[in-house]
């Protein structure tokens, strides 16, 4: 059904919000000088629209657009050149959020690479504040949103909110419509990498330079926000502590004038420190500190006035901590921290990479049960909803941004496992690369940067690190990075063995040294395995005589390993091999006192593209997709449950 819309609109709103630096901008990060005056930035994130988490409250209100939506692909990209931002000429159903991918019945649809659009009405209530913007969770991989038939936003990256003023766009009391072009095609400088092949058909075929399948779509929850004319944008704190007591330093970000004040309040409700201005301390005596596993979390209230009358107010819980790296060792409030968990994925049957609170919620039992208490966000930022789960679990995150990809390989976990050369910052596409690689670092630290359980973030997942090309390109992020947490948090990368001690040159940027290691799986695997812990040996010995003085975390090392099989003597891919491989990798950890954590790779069974190494996905899950313990996990918890938390440290 084509439904050509009637242009309703006021007029045409401010083009599109894009959330791109400007090349100025971009050329002037990467020079000295430049750096120095974003440091001074009173804020440090060039965000057109707030990136807060909706809420609804007197003066501000979200209302969720989760549901059934209208979707069609656009194999011939004419939908933009057609009009289609004006209706789609024949929708089918598809719900939001979730990825498109495993509702189809037909390979060609599951596996679409091009453009597609999704297309919804909703209703502005009569009573909407003065702001009305759509916010969605994330659109993958890139997006352009009309509203009403008039672009509003554009967005670069498909893991990260996209927020559209609509103020001028939108009736209000009355029905409007939002239509959304989508394409998930990847190249050399978008994040994640990949390439795609064209059939003789002319089908598209995406081939991701990564291990997870290309799941795209709106797969995070969208809301109608509605806010008042002067608001409360963004807000940012960190810690310090005094003995017993603490300081909360906070800063305020609005859009237009008032006076601002914040309160903090305990887990009670009770009110236990205020105080006035856009920037401030708050002192909290006896402070109850969010610890791991064993969380607290105060709740901050900022209210912003106007003559004298609140206008606006947002409220968050937030968790008093603190985190330092000192030596090898990992400090979260002064105390040595020895990380046990998961590299994970967003991925489950059927939904796709579509946020779940149910599953969210199982994944949290199940890595509580194992003692478990840190997960990386394995290969870029998750929905929020993650990260709010694991403030109140107690649990810390490694915040990954989805720089994953950055070498050239259709089967980069082989040519990664075995540390071979594939040479990818040498190309012209690298500049374009590099400003959406801090676009996106940028974006994952506005919107996550008040969350207790995130204590540092990975800039990267496996790139080449062995050319000057690579060293020249991450000294550029890591500079970018250095300037933009109020927190400070310490930052780092996974390396693949390629980036080995005498070659890698790029761990000398990363306040800790992440490792993902396959000795025993994709290097001397199977009978070789005792020549697996003798080469493994063998490369630690060689950080050892470095003498680094900074904390290594094992952020991959584990088996592809089939639930249904069972073998003795062990062989490959049995649960006897997933075992007997741990505790060979157990004896080398805890051989060295400077590896201060292992998140085991991965979490669950997850979805890959095909391929000969691949048996309908990968199976390096300690747990099934569906959730359920394979017999590792029994393991894990063994192991996890007599290691203390402060394990080697003092
Ligand atoms: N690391 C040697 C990145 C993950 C893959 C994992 C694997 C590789 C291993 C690289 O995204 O899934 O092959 O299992």
């Amino acid at each position: 059904m084509y439904r050509k819309r009637k242009q309703v609109i006021r007029k045409q709103s401010s083009a599109s919000q894009m959330f791109f630096l400007k090349d100025e901008q971009l050329r002037s990060i990467f020079g000295k000088q430049t750096i120095d005056t974003i440091k001074k930035r009173e804020h440090r994130y060039i965000m057109k629209n707030s990136v807060l988490y909706p809420i609804t409250n007197r003066y501000r209100m979200a209302l969720s657009l989760d549901g059934m939506w209208q979707f069609q692909f656009d194999p011939k990209s004419c939908g933009l050149s057609e009009n289609w931002k004006d209706g789609l000429p024949s929708p089918i159903s598809m719900p939001v959020p979730a990825s498109f991918s495993d509702f189809f019945t037909t390979g060609s649809e599951r596996d679409y690479c091009g453009d597609f659009w999704y297309q919804k009405d909703f209703f502005v209530p009569e009573t909407a504040q003065s702001k009305v913007q759509l916010r969605f969770g994330s659109i993958t991989h890139r997006a352009i949103v009309f509203c009403n038939g008039i672009e509003v936003a554009r967005h670069e990256g498909g893991f990260l909110p996209v927020v559209a003023d609509v103020t001028d766009v939108v009736r209000c009391g009355a029905v409007n419509w939002v239509c959304i072009w989508v394409n998930n095609d990847l190249n050399e400088s978008t994040l994640p990498c990949g390439t795609h092949n064209v059939l003789s058909s002319g089908r598209k075929i995406v081939k991701p330079y990564f291990d997870f399948f290309n799941y795209s779509g709106i797969q995070r929850s969208v809301y109608l926000v509605m806010l008042p004319a002067e608001s409360i944008q963004d807000y940012e704190v960190s810690y310090t502590l005094d003995g017993a007591d603490a300081q909360v330093d906070y800063k305020v970000f609005c859009e237009g004038a008032g006076e601002i004040s914040v309160q903090l309040l305990d887990a009670e409700n009770k009110l236990v420190a205020e105080a006035n201005g856009a920037e401030g301390a708050l002192c909290v005596q006896n402070a109850h500190l969010w610890q791991v596993r064993n969380a607290y979390l105060y709740t901050i209230v900022i209210v912003l006035k106007k003559d004298g009358l609140p206008v606006d107010e947002y409220r968050e819980r937030i968790g008093i901590r603190t985190v330092e790296i000192r030596g090898t060792k990992i400090l979260i409030n002064g105390k040595s921290v020895y990380l046990k968990g998961f590299g994970k994925h967003e991925d489950f049957d059927i939904l796709g990479r579509g946020f779940n609170w149910a599953v969210a919620k199982r994944d949290f039992e199940c890595m509580k049960w194992t003692d478990a208490n840190c997960f990386r966000t394995s290969h870029y930022p998750y929905a929020e909803e993650w990260y709010q789960m694991a403030d109140e679990e107690g649990f810390l995150i490694i915040d990954e941004v989805p720089a994953v990809g950055m070498m050239r390989s259709t089967h980069n976990f082989a040519a990664a496992g075995t540390g071979q050369y594939t040479y990818f910052f040498e190309t012209p596409t690298v500049p374009e690369l590099l400003k959406n690689h801090i676009q996106q670092v940028k974006e994952m630290m506005a919107r996550d940067k008040n969350h207790p359980s995130v204590f540092a973030w990975s800039l990267f997942n496996e790139p080449e690190t062995t050319s000057e090309y690579a060293k020249d390109y991450f000294t550029k992020v890591f500079e970018a990075a250095r300037t933009l947490d109020p927190q400070n948090r310490p930052l780092t990368g996974a390396f693949e063995k390629n980036s080995a001690p005498d070659k890698c040159r790029c761990y000398q940027l990363c306040d800790f040294i992440c490792l993902n290691r396959y000795y025993g799986w994709y290097i001397s695997g199977g009978a070789e395995m005792e020549e697996a812990e003798v080469k493994f040996r063998a490369e630690m010995d060689k950080w050892a005589a470095k003498k680094l003085n900074v904390p290594f975390v094992f952020t991959e090392f584990g088996t592809d390993t089939l639930a249904t099989e069972h073998k003795l003597p062990a062989i490959m891919w049995s649960q006897e091999y997933q075992n007997e491989y741990l505790a060979m990798n157990f004896s080398v950890f805890d051989s060295y006192d400077f590896v201060q954590g292992e998140l085991v790779w991965n979490f669950a069974d997850f979805q890959t593209s095909e391929g000969v190494m691949r048996v309908n996905g990968n199976k390096k899950g300690i747990f099934t997709r569906q959730r359920q313990p394979k017999d590792a996990a029994f393991t894990f918890k063994r192991r996890w449950e007599s290691l203390p938390l402060n394990y080697k440290g003092e």
